[in-house]
């Protein structure tokens, strides 16, 4: 089942809205086994979005936006990305004989995310400067031509990505006491807080979260109070100086009393490898941004120990693995038999 089918009655989807889905959502809420303990965390989650059908957790908005834009009548989709946004938007393009149009800042984005929109057949158009600007561009376009804008500015795309929380609360039996995510244009922290709030409103939830976003030190607009003109990150997915729902971001964070701050880019590339090599999750480098602000605030005592915290994993770290090479050994080249095998290996 896709999150359209699943949270049918939450979503603004009437009978004349085209079923679309690639079975999106339900991704798993995987209980920590190692990070955890090492942390005196009991209740640690990850909620790994990498299990979309295109690996990133933009596939719950994208759903709902495409089907929403095929009701209004567009056969035409278009926008700027860092990378995943353009996977997810090329992919259902592909599924409903839409055309995609995706803008990428050029050389910006990872290769995977690049090969997924190609391969779905969008029109990619690789162009000079940041992400802030392409997504500029398109905006500007999108006001004057017949194509419909797919960014997170569509309202439909946080409709569908609050399906998040709820999913977390339906598996928890209520929402959780931290919430922890990546914020890059500061749409997943608008949607997850929306959804937090709908659920408890709908009394499906006794309490709320508090809401943490984390943002890379070189692209922190959000923690600095104003917007960065060259933004620089190894997490490329959320290299963005001028977010589009920066006012989303700063309610969610004051109304649940969280916070958003900035981690470095050897934080977050080694909360990545600690991941992957003691839980078995491996996740893109923007994924792991929030799992490195979680071990500051544990060392800085400021989450309190059999709290219930979820970290959100955005996306899969097969979307990038050039960035994260950086930070393992490499494999070690070998000519030899059993014998020789074994002696490197000191067995
Ligand atoms: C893995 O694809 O902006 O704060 O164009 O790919 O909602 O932007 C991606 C963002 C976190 C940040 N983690 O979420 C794009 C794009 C991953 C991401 C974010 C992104 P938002």
């Amino acid at each position: 089942m896709g999150v359209i089918a699943r949270y049918r009655e939450h979503l603004p989807v009437g009978p004349s809205t085209p079923e679309v889905d690639l079975k999106e959502g339900s991704t798993p809420l995987v209980p920590s086994l190692n990070i955890g303990k090492a942390l005196g965390l009991e209740h640690l989650y990850f909620k790994y979005e990498g299990l979309n059908p295109t690996g990133s957790f933009k596939d719950r908005g994208m759903v709902v936006a495409v089907a929403k834009a095929l009701e209004a009548g567009h056969r035409v989709f278009m926008c700027a990305s860092t990378g995943n946004t353009s996977a997810s938007m090329a992919a259902y393009a592909a599924r409903t004989g839409a055309r995609a149009i995706v803008v990428v800042p050029s050389g910006e984005i990872a290769l995977n995310k690049l090969s997924q929109a190609l391969m779905y057949g969008a029109k990619v158009v690789a162009l000079k400067g940041n992400f802030d600007h392409a997504l500029e561009t398109v905006r500007d376009l999108a006001s004057r031509y017949p194509v419909a804008l797919m960014n997170s500015v569509n309202p439909h795309r946080i409709e569908g990505q609050k399906t998040a929380a709820f999913e977390i609360v339906d598996e928890l039996g209520d929402a959780p006491d931290y919430l922890i995510l990546p914020v890059g244009n500061a749409g997943n922290i608008t949607a997850y807080w929306r959804g937090f709030r709908q659920y408890h409103a709908a009394g499906r939830a006794t309490r709320l979260p508090r809401m943490v976003g984390a943002q890379a030190e070189g692209a922190a607009p959000i923690v600095n109070g104003s917007p960065v003109a060259d933004p620089k990150t190894v997490a490329s997915a959320i290299k963005i100086g001028n977010p589009a729902s920066w006012e989303g971001a700063t309610s969610a964070r004051d109304e649940s009393g969280g916070a958003i701050s900035a981690v470095t880019d050897i934080e977050i590339l080694s909360a990545q490898i600690r991941l992957a090599g003691s839980e078995g999750l491996f996740a893109e480098p923007a994924s792991a941004a929030p799992l490195a602000l979680l071990f500051r605030l544990v060392r800085d005592g400021k989450i309190d120990k059999d709290a219930v915290t979820v970290v959100v994993l955005t996306g899969s770290g097969l979307k990038d693995p050039e960035a994260s090479l950086k930070s393992v050994e490499p494999p070690i080249e070998l000519d030899g038999d059993a014998r020789t095998l074994a002696k490197v290996l000191k067995l």
